[in-house]
């Protein structure tokens, strides 16, 4: 399988390890890259004391040799430099281990009471520290390299955040890659400047009454030339695969392919993108409601993906719980975290939609050698701009 990976870590164990199969050999891998989006992923207004401990940094330990891929698995590793406060309660040696801070009541809307069930451990932090999204770090480091992947096809991924709790960003230009320029710097990843301001201040007002907030982020992927992924079966979709790995984050419960659930009361002739040809653009779109996917495929549009997050269940301000040693009602668990992580899911989005791009960008051009891969690409590009859609 192309672009294959596997993580593994725990929020406050030694550190994240990624290992990733199935990347072509000759790609030019840049650690500043992967390092510049795990940063990335570490701002927003609304995150915890936890982004003070830590300055996330990847270390190649596999897979490249003097910048290059070589086209055997990649693995990497991030360390967590909490883990110092915590290597008694994390220990991985029976020798050594403290067993404080046990978790007995769970938290509504977390993984601790099933997961606990399910593995049939008595210490619910044993489910919470895999279960936090702490993981998705390592996540970020497999998909900036997916990005550098796609990037040797102009194929660039962006995010913003369009909705914290009940504050909405008017509809911004998402076409060009200069609609993004600013996000990073942006508090909120918010296009829309006096919506950030709002969404600031919901933040603020939900720490102060120990709330959490959720929202929505775009993910926008620009230089996609028609035909990637596949109409003829279901796994094949990308609308399919992109939707999966959205919601594969955590806290993620809805995922869309660009209008999405507003499409549902429209009429079809209010919205479907009409068919346009001419000598300078080929075939284009003046509207883009598909989120550039038709039949499970890229229409040469850009490829819009939303997704929404629930508030973070760790509440400062907890709901009512059960203790599962007692059986007595009890205050959910209390745990540092983050009062909003809506900006940081946008960064770990971009990610999920590039490795779901990348793959099936390596399923139509080949996987192996990228100089063969970018070949396949240029010739299916010409024929695509002279003779599309015919053979
Ligand atoms: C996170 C690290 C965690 C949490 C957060 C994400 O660190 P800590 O538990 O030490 O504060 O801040 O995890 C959650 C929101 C969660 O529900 O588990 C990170 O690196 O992104």
């Amino acid at each position: 399988m192309f672009f294959k990976y596997m993580t593994a870590g725990e929020s406050h164990g030694p550190g994240l390890t990624a290992v990733v199969d199935g990347v072509p050999a000759g790609l030019e891998l840049g650690v500043a890259e992967i390092n510049a989006d795990l940063a990335r992923r570490q701002l927003g207004h609304g995150r915890g004391g936890r982004m003070k401990i830590e300055k996330d940094e990847a270390r190649i330990t596999a897979g490249v040799r003097h910048g290059l891929t070589l086209g055997s698995p990649i693995a990497l590793t991030i360390e967590n430099r909490d883990w110092k406060n915590w290597s008694g309660v994390m220990s991985v040696a029976a020798d050594g281990a403290t067993r404080s801070k046990k978790v007995s009541v769970p938290r509504p809307g977390h993984a601790d009471l099933a997961g606990a069930g399910k593995f049939g451990l008595d210490d619910m932090r044993s489910v919470l520290e895999r279960a936090s999204a702490r993981e998705t770090a390592a996540r970020v480091a497999v998909g900036a390299i997916a990005r550098q992947l796609l990037s040797q096809f102009g194929v660039e991924v962006y995010s913003h955040v369009v909705q914290i709790g009940r504050v909405r960003a008017r509809k911004a230009d998402t076409g060009t890659a200069g609609a993004f320029s600013g996000v990073d710097s942006s508090p909120v990843r918010c296009l829309d400047e006096r919506a950030a301001r709002d969404m600031k201040r919901e933040i603020d007002g939900a720490r102060k009454e120990g709330e959490s907030v959720g929202g929505v982020f775009e993910v926008v992927v620009l230089g996609l030339e028609p035909g990637i992924g596949s109409y003829t079966s279901g796994p094949g979709r990308l609308g399919g695969r992109i939707g999966g790995a959205l919601m594969s984050i955590p806290a993620i419960k809805g995922a869309e392919i660009g209008e999405g659930f507003r499409l549902a009361g429209k009429s079809g002739s209010k919205v479907h993108d009409e068919i346009f040809f001419s000598g300078e653009k080929g075939y284009h779109r003046r509207t883009n409601r598909a989120g550039g996917l038709e039949g499970g495929m890229t229409n040469g549009e850009p490829l819009v993906a939303r997704a929404c997050m629930k508030p973070i269940p760790t509440m400062t301000r907890p709901l009512r719980s059960v203790d599962a040693v007692s059986g007595k009602p009890a205050p959910a668990h209390k745990e540092r975290s983050d009062v909003c992580a809506v900006p940081a899911a946008a960064v770990v989005g971009e990610a999920m939609v590039a490795i779901e791009v990348a793959r099936a960008m390596m399923e139509k051009f080949g996987g192996d050698f990228l100089g063969d891969m970018l070949s396949a690409h240029q010739r299916y590009v010409e024929r695509v701009r002279s003779s599309w859609p015919a053979g």
